[in-house]
């Protein structure tokens, strides 16, 4: 006769904190922006390791920072399936609790990166309860993982050393590209402006935001802070704004107004894919 196999019920181990240093960092990435890759295959690649919607927590501990990146987008798929073929896996090296939402302007009126960011502040909160938002351009990868995607004791610019600025700070005052607050410095500032329409300015008001607030910038060291930018030319419907570089010479009066409490904007369409969340939202731009 056989005796019955006793079960044994899997051992219910908790999982215990992330490290503050993630241990598989592995520093210079090699980057390349090779045209044959399809948004099929980044899918394929990564999907087993994801949740529906680009969301991710690290299998073997309990995270520290609950991240949402936030990309102001239109028209960039292109871009998007560089973006996701290199970001995700970083930022799972990073051990983040994050998920990544792409804010996609409806319809053809002028860009406004600075109020999609905004929305897709609004709109991940809506979904998880984050403590921490990076904002990004979509055509920016970082060239070393060991620059976090996490937030600091002030708010913090991370795309300090571009390609195409020489991997340098194009000027002292820049910051624009990437950058991270946590939900309590946003709030400290209001936010991001809604008034800048077309390309330029916001990234410098937002600055301008954050000193008139008594914080400071941080930021990585050069090394660790380098970016490639995928070569592009200027959207439609997001020329240069000549209004833009007048405006902020009042950011210091109008940042009260102007932000997160005026914010009004309407969800066309909440998709979630494997590899991120798609929100278009109609911010009713000038045509
Ligand atoms: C610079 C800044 C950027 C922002 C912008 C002025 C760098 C690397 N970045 O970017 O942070 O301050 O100037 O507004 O210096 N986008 C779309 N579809 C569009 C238009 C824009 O998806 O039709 C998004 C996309 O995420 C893009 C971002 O907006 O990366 C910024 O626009 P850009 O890349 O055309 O501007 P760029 O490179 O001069
Ligand atoms: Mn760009």
């Amino acid at each position: 006769t056989e005796t019955p196999q006793k079960t044994v019920a899997p051992m219910n181990k908790t999982l215990g904190p992330c490290p503050d240093m993630p241990p598989k960092l592995v520093g210079p990435l090699h980057v390349e922006f090779d045209s044959t890759r399809t948004i099929d295959e980044v899918r394929e690649d990564l999907s087993s390791r994801l949740q529906e919607g680009g969301r991710y927590k690290p299998p073997d501990c309990i995270s520290q920072h609950k991240v949402a990146i936030i990309i102001a987008f239109r028209n960039r798929h292109e871009h998007l399936k560089h973006w996701l073929y290199y970001l995700h896996p970083i930022l799972m090296r990073q051990q983040l609790d994050y998920g990544v939402y792409v804010i996609n302007q409806d319809g053809e009126g002028i860009f406004n990166r600075a109020k999609l960011m905004n929305a897709g502040y609004v709109e991940a909160l809506k979904q998880y309860n984050y403590d921490c938002f990076v904002f990004s351009d979509i055509d920016l990868v970082p060239l070393d993982d060991r620059n976090l995607y996490r937030c600091f004791d002030n708010p913090r610019h991370l795309a300090v050393a571009m390609d195409k600025f020489n991997f340098q700070l194009p000027y002292n005052q820049y910051f624009g590209g990437v950058s991270s607050m946590s939900k309590s410095q946003f709030l400290k500032i209001n936010g991001f402006p809604n008034t800048y329409w077309g390309w330029g300015g916001e990234d410098d008001d937002i600055y301008r935001r954050v000193i008139f607030r008594g914080m400071s910038v941080s930021r990585p060291d050069m090394a660790m802070g380098k970016y490639k930018m995928i070569k592009h030319v200027r959207d439609k419907h997001n020329e240069p704004n000549p209004e833009n570089p007048y405006k902020l010479s009042k950011t210091k009066w109008t940042m009260d107004k102007d932000g997160i409490n005026n914010l009004k904007y309407t969800v066309k369409e909440i998709v979630k894919d494997r590899l991120y969340t798609f929100i278009s939202v109609d911010i009713d731009a000038p045509p």
